[in-house]
């Protein structure tokens, strides 16, 4: 990571403005960008991967603010070979006249004053200024070179800034016709601990945001060559059904319930509601909600008025129907949960976020507004369409018969280990250290490797699980199913925590888990197993941070009496470099059971040198995607999946 501390503010001709006078207003604006430089994760969460995507979001959020206000139908993003983002609109552009008292061009305002975005006219929907609301000056603040281009008023402006000081003054470099704001950046690689973008993740907020805004175009262009110096294509997202297309693409692959997708708009009291949801055949059930654009993934009154209404809605249309008998109970909101793909998306005057990340909308009116336009919608496409009725009635039906079979197999569960005295599995080798907090779970692949863990542990704080048998692929199964799996069983007695409805975190009783697994395919492939039924059953626990990846070392280079562990090629190839190849001696670890058990703790498993990776979610609906691809019944993404990302996995199974 980089010092932040010694950084230069100053331009390198010692003066913040050339040419100008250095007053007041300057100084302050140096203070706050400095502020943004010293402490950057204030302003963008963290100084990794996360908050790197987050100036790009941030640029864009500036430009679909334009588009909200009606002025803008095409964003073009792209990621340029040298590391430069480009984000080019239609909009009206920055406003380029001399602001107020300070002589500075509006538009240099904007780029160097924290919070001086939109804040031009009040009224208007906004994204920028909810979660990504820092401002496009903590962009350029960060950004080691920015350019801005401004076309508007008959006339093309120009400005260049460096870690968020200008170079120039907004300069009128020509005349145009257009109308728009360009933005060049360069992540500063002083403050980020990487300047790589990913455009797995930068493609899957631009499709969203397209899918939120029917008409508008957004482009997606990464410039940057692979190996043989191919590029990919240019993707261009505009979906001009909205949200309904929205569902339809989350329910790729996934069987129908009723087609098409039921699409609810209505506005009040100055909210606009807008809702698209479809069942599908799978057991899980997947409710995203936006509030001015904002994936507010922790949800909120906008989502709790939807269930409100979705519950009510479909039993009083059930009764109406007689496709519930007269004594038999409401359809509960979980019964009408499975299979749920529901896009929810609504803009506000003032939202209020809440919740640790900020992304829970507390606006407490919003709640019965959600409400009301959902009933109501839903009661009409209902009245138009009775045929989709049926089918998720009988759905929920079923729902409620699975969830009742689970009930007994849990409480079985439960009984049988309670009945047997012993709450934990038999293959469970305990820490004594009784206290959560300090206590590490390995799960480890294979007996012969469980049995090395279990040889080289610290047995005071932790314990070693060796999974031996199949895991049951969750994603296919509902959870009466899961539960009659004996490796997951055991997995959830260790844990002590529960799974579904019933987590409750307090009983977990480790705080640090491992899934240790080898690192060829197979390994992959129980990683994944392992992470599919944490995701989807136990999110709770990866949302807390106590779900981890042990990474086992791939070769152990001996040279003399020296011993370096390799945890990938590259490393191997370093180390290689400057060491004597005819004294050196290398072997190449092909599984964790080729380890002894001092070797497994000092490379694995002593916190001192292991290396681990924490499993994290930032993007739920990339996540949940790649989960359905990779453990889904389709088999054409699958194949799309691994051909587009094959030297990926080529490398798990070098
Ligand atoms: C301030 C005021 C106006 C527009 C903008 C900023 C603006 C900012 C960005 C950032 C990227 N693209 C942008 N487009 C516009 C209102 C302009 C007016 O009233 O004419």
């Amino acid at each position: 990571m980089s010092d932040i501390n010694e950084m230069e503010m100053a331009p390198a001709n010692g003066t913040p403005t050339a040419g100008a006078h250095y007053d007041a207003s300057d100084i302050q604006v140096l203070e706050g960008l400095e502020a943004v430089r010293k402490r950057p994760g204030m302003y963008i969460g963290d100084q990794g991967p996360r908050g790197l995507h987050h100036l790009v979001y941030e640029v864009v959020d500036n430009s679909i603010d334009e588009a909200l206000a009606g002025f803008c139908d095409h964003i073009e993003v792209a990621i340029h070979p040298d590391g430069v983002v480009s984000v080019q609109d239609n909009g009206r552009g920055i406003p380029t006249d001399a602001h107020e008292s300070s002589g500075k061009s509006a538009a240099e305002v904007v780029m160097t004053v924290l919070h001086a975005g939109g804040k031009f006219g009040k009224g208007a929907y906004q994204v920028s200024g909810g979660l990504h609301g820092v401002g496009v000056s903590v962009v350029n603040a960060l950004s080691s070179k920015l350019d801005l281009r401004i076309c508007r008023d008959g006339g093309e402006y120009f400005q260049s800034y460096e870690r968020g000081v200008p170079m120039t003054e907004l300069t009128r470099v020509g005349d145009s016709d257009a109308h728009g704001t360009r933005v060049d950046f360069r992540a500063d690689d002083e403050i980020f601990s990487t300047t790589e973008y990913s455009s797995d993740v930068l493609k899957s907020r631009l499709r969203e945001l397209a899918f939120l805004n029917p008409g508008l175009t957004i482009t997606y262009d990464d410039m940057r060559p692979d190996e043989e110096g191919n590029r990919p294509p240019t993707k261009i997202y505009r979906f001009d059904g909205g949200l309904g297309s929205f569902v339809e693409y989350l329910n790729k692959g996934k069987e129908a319930v009723h087609r098409p997708p039921i699409f609810i708009r209505g506005e009040k009291e100055n909210t606009t509601v807008e809702v698209a949801l479809q069942y599908n055949d799978t057991y899980i059930e997947r409710i995203y909600a936006f509030a001015n654009l904002i994936n507010t993934v922790e949800g909120g009154t906008h989502v709790s008025g939807f269930r409100t209404a979705l519950t009510r809605a479909i039993n009083d249309e059930a009764r109406r129907a007689k496709l519930l008998k007269e004594k038999e109970a409401n359809l509960t909101g979980d019964d009408l949960k499975e299979g749920l793909t529901a896009v929810i998306s609504i803009k506000l005057l003032e939202p209020q976020f809440e919740g640790q990340t900020k992304t829970k909308l507390g606006n407490g009116d919003v709640k019965g507004i959600v409400d009301s336009v959902v009933y109501e919608g839903l009661k009409l496409a209902m009245e138009e369409t009775p045929e989709i009725l049926k089918p998720i009635v009988d759905k929920a039906i079923r729902t409620r018969q699975a969830r009742e079979a689970a009930r007994k197999a849990r409480d079985l569960v439960r009984r049988r280990s309670v009945m047997s005295g012993l709450d934990l599995p038999g293959k469970l080798a305990d820490c004594s250290n009784r206290n959560p907090s300090d206590s590490e779970l390995y799960i480890v692949e294979g007996d012969s490797a469980g049995g090395s863990a279990k040889q080289g542990r610290d047995r005071s704080f932790q314990a070693i699980l060796p999974l031996r048998g199949k895991i049951l692929n969750v994603e296919k199964a509902r959870l009466d199913k899961i539960l009659s799996n004996e490796v997951i069983r055991t997995i959830i007695q260790a844990l002590g925590c529960g799974l579904g409805d019933e987590y409750e975190s307090e009983r977990l009783r480790y705080h640090k888990i491992f899934i240790m697994a080898d690192a060829d395919v197979d390994g992959a492939h129980i990683r994944t197993l392992l992470l599919t039924l944490f995701y989807r059953h136990m999110p709770q626990l990866i949302e807390d941070g106590h779900l981890f990846v042990a990474q086992p070392p791939l070769y152990r280079v001996q040279d003399g009496k020296k011993v370096n562990y390799c945890y990938s090629d590259k490393e191997l190839k370093d180390a290689m470099s400057n060491t004597d190849q005819k004294r050196t001696h290398v072997q190449r670890y092909k599984g964790l059971g080729e380890m002894n058990p001092e070797q497994l703790w000092d490379t694995t498993m002593n916190p001192d040198n292991r290396v681990i990776l924490k499993v994290r979610v930032d993007d739920a609906i990339l996540t949940d995607e790649l989960f359905g691809i990779l453990m889904g019944d389709a088999v054409e993404p699958r194949r799309e999946f691994i051909e587009n990302h094959a030297r990926e996995v080529r490398n798990l199974d070098i």
